[in-house]
């Protein structure tokens, strides 16, 4: 998987290594192929990167060294089932690992079935972070690795509908913003904050270290799965399907997507869940690549109607700090009734791993804090804890950086691409027309049509989730 993008094979080829003399180890776990995240510890070089990241970085001790002595080997923290210790699913050990020994679960066969079956609808939809990420395996610059582009390509390839997470991350502003303000009414200075909740690795972070912070989750759905459930039901409905006729899939910079669109409370009632199968935009390009397309040779068009349209501050969400500057813009708008600066909140913006956004609304004074990296969120939360620090809302992301810098990107072994990516987010705001959650018509249509507002009963029942250990 990791063919043309190794460092070791690349190391092997020049230096004319052909062959490995040495006896092969046995394999000393056996490794549940469910989970998302995969080791095969016959292609570990034992170079402990995974180690480093996940200690140092996420301070969560999931790999460890066993069986110390000569015939040593990296394996999960006392050699547990992966799916028994507290992985968040980052994936960062897989784009530090320098071979192919840890990859994310391949779903491209379940993807392509789909496809190729008559009797379902396939609907794709593409996360902000992927339009900053996919052109690198092909050589792209990035103002040609447009999503405009990938829409042809995705159809070409045989989705029937290519729609955007963007627009979704604009219907979750709707609610968390809406969900802030209320939140707002009754905190007191000291009590702890609400936490945004759209990151799963966070959110499966939250359940494993920090149980007891689950009710100051935003209940806001991710924008994933809000794409799903409002494509399951209002979509659906308005093209005379059943939610067992579309087959819906998520294009997602992140490993951690596949475990929330699994999660049984994702599933819709019916037993179909809001979303079907997660590809990483590794998996993406791989399809691409087994079908031999070259994008430049695909011209751009539109994404589709009405769930394809979304504003800059869904765009932003990709990168560390735009969540909470895209909810900050729709809840100026909430409580003065007209439109903010786009560019008031911008403390939000930029790679620290820690950054504060202090501001007013309607005269209240809001400490909003951004922070990225689980090591850094630890130590935010223990601060907060303690009550060395205050803050009325926090947006954390799980990847140094955000998604941009996500666990399902493509890999440049050595080089941390989180900076290099976001400013095409932020380009991208700046030459949208619209720029607040609120403004995008297709989220207007949707309130106007079946939700009727934020906070609906219905709203409530399909956009919302209870976070339990
Ligand atoms: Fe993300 Fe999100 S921004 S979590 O990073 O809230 O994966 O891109 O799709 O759901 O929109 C990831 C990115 C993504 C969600 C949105
Ligand atoms: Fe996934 Fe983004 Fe969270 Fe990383 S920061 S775990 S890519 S949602």
């Amino acid at each position: 998987m990791r063919s043309g993008n190794c460092t070791l094979q690349t190391l092997s080829n020049a230096t004319h290594v052909r062959d490995n003399p040495y006896p092969k180890e046995i394999d000393a776990f056996k490794w549940d192929m469910n989970f998302p995240l995969i080791r095969d510890n016959s292609k570990c070089i034992k170079c402990m990167r995974c180690v480093q990241v996940c200690d140092h970085m996420q301070t969560l001790h999931v790999w460890d060294v066993l069986n110390p002595g000569p015939h040593n080997f990296i394996g999960t923290r006392e050699n547990k089932p992966i799916c028994d210790l507290n992985c968040s699913l980052c994936g960062q050990c897989i784009t530090h690992c320098p071979v192919g020994a840890l990859t994310a679960r391949d779903d491209i066969d379940k993807v392509q079935q789909a496809i190729a079956d008559p009797n379902v609808t396939t609907v794709v939809q593409i996360a902000p972070a992927i339009r900053t990420a996919y052109g690198e395996a092909f050589g792209l610059k990035p103002e040609e690795a447009t999503v405009q582009r990938l829409a042809t390509i995705l159809h070409h390839m045989g989705f029937d509908y290519v729609f955007d997470t963007s627009f979704s991350a604009d219907l979750t502003i709707m609610e968390e913003s809406s969900e802030f303000l209320e939140f707002m009414k009754t905190k007191k200075p000291n009590d702890m904050p609400l936490f945004t909740s759209c990151c799963p690795g966070w959110v499966r972070f939250a359940k494993s270290e920090y149980p007891e912070l689950l009710g100051q989750l935003s209940t806001s759905k991710s924008p994933q799965q809000m794409f799903g459930a409002v494509t399951k039901t209002w979509w659906a409905k308005n093209h005379d399907l059943t939610p067992e006729q579309v087959v819906s899939v998520s294009i997602m910079p992140c490993v951690a997507k596949k475990s929330e669109a699994a999660m049984p409370s994702m599933t819709r009632t019916d037993g179909t869940p809001d979303v079907d199968y997660v590809l990483t935009t590794r998996e993406m390009n791989r399809m691409m690549k087994s079908e031999f397309i070259e994008p430049l040779n695909f011209p751009e068009s539109q994404l589709d109607d009405p769930l394809g349209i979304a504003t800059g501050a869904g765009m932003i969400f990709g990168s560390t700090g735009g969540v909470m500057e895209a909810a900050l813009r729709t809840g100026y708008y909430f409580v003065n009734h007209e439109k903010p600066d786009a560019d008031t909140f911008k403390a939000a913006r930029g790679e620290d791993g820690l950054k504060e956004v202090n501001t007013e609304l309607n005269g209240v004074p809001v400490h909003a804090l951004v922070v990225s990296g689980l090591g850094n969120t630890r130590r935010l939360i223990e601060d907060l804890k303690a009550g060395r620090r205050h803050a009325d809302f926090v947006e954390v992301m799980a990847c140094p950086g955000g998604c941009v810098g996500g666990g399902g990107q493509p890999i440049h072994d050595g080089c941390e691409m989180a900076g290099y990516r976001a400013p095409t987010l932020y380009k991208l705001d700046r030459q949208t027309k619209l720029r607040c959650s609120y403004e995008n018509p297709s989220i207007k249509t949707v309130y106007k049509e079946y939700l009727t507002a934020p906070l609906s009963p219905l709203a409530e029942e399909l956009l919302h989730t209870e976070h339990v250990a």
